[in-house]
């Protein structure tokens, strides 16, 4: 990265264009609550928390200090056979913070490992109830659920599969619930597209059978895909299909969880308890990576109850399950989200927000505009042979002007921090509206 270096730089970027980010860094070096501060000294205004994840914004002094004591005192001890105060107290806290009998937290270091491990969970659950028949999984289309091999077998982004045809067997499909046609421009959840889980019964049970199907995973508002908000009545019904049929049902959070929706998760909000769910990014406030499945109390009296005493009841666990450091940081987090009621913040700015994101639908090339909570999705149309485009250049303009956004497809995606006030929301999205204009005119 250095002009005079012709060697590019050894870092390979995730999910990055490589090439073109090479040729023009953009490079972030320090950030406090709603900003980041870039390498050229530009304060940057958060419309991301990150990549969805510091909910409670930016470098948070109870949760720096958290970290920085933990690193000191007890920097690492072994998860397996071996115990520290840390996980214990963290799943003590989730189960405080989760509906119904979820009370039971399996430690990860992110995402797309409390995926891989709900799917895991999931068959070892039928097997010790003595339906090991019990194998298909079932994620939805448009789905997003991390990059390793459950989860990208059950995720249902085209991009995110082409390329590793060895995707897991025993895999299907429920629809995708968008449709521009019937629930464009929904303020909070769309009045249609409830049917859309029926096909769960008409077409996936009565294909395979329910003896043959194992878990149904989705997340209850797809975000990475470009913010899909689940339909009235759509969650409601997958649980009752699920029910009829022994399926279990598996919430990923992974965005939608602490405060992110205008309460502590979806399940909260919607009424609608899973049998798991998939937690990571907001838990320590994106400081320390970290990642939770919270599990039902059958599940786990189901798996532990039926192995040998004395003997392990689930093999599967992470060198890091449980991070000394990350406890630390999610055990302040969770402190700081209460202390400053930031999931009843989110809720209270809502229809703030709502109306502020609605505000840019007579915008050029908006196509839709959809929220919830503190999340919204501004769908843009595509230029033609270009898809993704028009939407990056709206990303990069915006990032010119001090505002950072995400895009996925032509989508962008807004998830700032529940701190944001209601003057950072208008230049949040005072700066879109500009960049739409600006770009409307070229
Ligand atoms: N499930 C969901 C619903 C997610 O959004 C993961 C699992 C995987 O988490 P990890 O921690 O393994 O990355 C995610 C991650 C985007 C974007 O642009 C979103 C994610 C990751 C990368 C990009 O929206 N979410």
């Amino acid at each position: 990265m250095n002009p005079e270096d012709d060697a590019p730089a050894p870092f390979w970027m995730p999910f990055t264009a490589n090439r073109q980010f090479k040729k023009a860094p953009r490079m972030l070096v320090s950030a406090r609550d709603m900003h980041f501060i870039a390498d050229d000294g530009r304060k940057v205004l958060d419309g991301t928390s990150g990549l969805w994840c510091t909910n409670a914004g930016h470098c948070r002094p109870k949760i720096v200090e958290a970290i920085q004591r933990q690193a000191a005192e007890l920097d690492y001890a072994p998860p397996f056979q071996m115990g520290h105060p840390g996980p214990f107290k963290v799943a003590e806290r989730l189960k405080n913070l989760m509906p119904g009998d979820l009370d039971y937290s399996f430690f990860t270091n992110s995402g797309s490992e409390a995926v891989d491990t709900a799917l895991k969970i999931a068959l070892a659950y039928h097997r010790a109830r003595g339906e090991p028949s019990r194998r298909w999984l079932i994620g939805r289309e448009r789905g997003y659920h991390g990059v390793n091999f459950g989860g990208m077998s059950v995720g249902g982004i085209p991009g995110n599969r082409k390329t590793f045809g060895n995707l897991l067997p025993h895999i299907d499909h429920l629809p995708h619930t968008h449709d521009l046609e019937h629930n464009s421009y929904s303020r909070g959840q769309p009045a249609w597209g409830a049917h859309f889980a029926d096909e769960l019964e008409t077409r996936i049970v009565a294909l395979h059978d329910a003896s043959n199907i194992a878990a149904v995973i989705v997340e209850p508002l797809a975000g990475s895909t470009g913010v899909l908000v689940p339909p009235k009545g759509y969650l409601e019904r997958l649980r009752a299909i699920c029910d009829k049929y022994g399926i279990l049902l598996i919430f990923d959070e992974v965005i939608t969880g602490f405060g992110r929706v205008g309460a502590p998760f979806a399940t909260s909000l919607f009424g609608v308890v899973p049998d798991m769910v998939c937690i990571a990014k907001g838990l320590t406030n994106g400081a320390v990576p970290m990642g939770a499945v919270v599990v039902r109390k059958g599940i786990y009296d189901g798996i532990v109850n039926a192995a040998p005493e004395n003997a392990i009841e689930f093999f599967h666990g992470y060198t890091y399950s449980g991070h000394p450091l990350a406890c630390a940081a999610a055990l302040a987090s969770l402190d700081v989200f209460e202390e400053e009621k930031l999931f009843e913040r989110s809720r209270e700015l809502a229809p703030y927000f709502e109306n502020a994101v609605h505000s840019l639908r007579e915008l050029p090339h908006v196509a839709d505009v959809r929220n919830l909570g503190l999340v919204a999705g501004i769908e843009l149309e595509p230029l033609a042979g270009k898809p993704g485009s028009r939407a990056f250049d709206a990303f990069l303009r915006c990032f010119d002007k001090n505002v950072l956004v995400r895009t996925t497809g032509d989508v962008i995606a807004l998830s700032p921090p529940l701190i944001i006030s209601k003057q950072q929301i208008d230049e949040l999205v005072g700066t879109i509206a500009d960049v739409l204009r600006e770009a409307g005119r070229a």
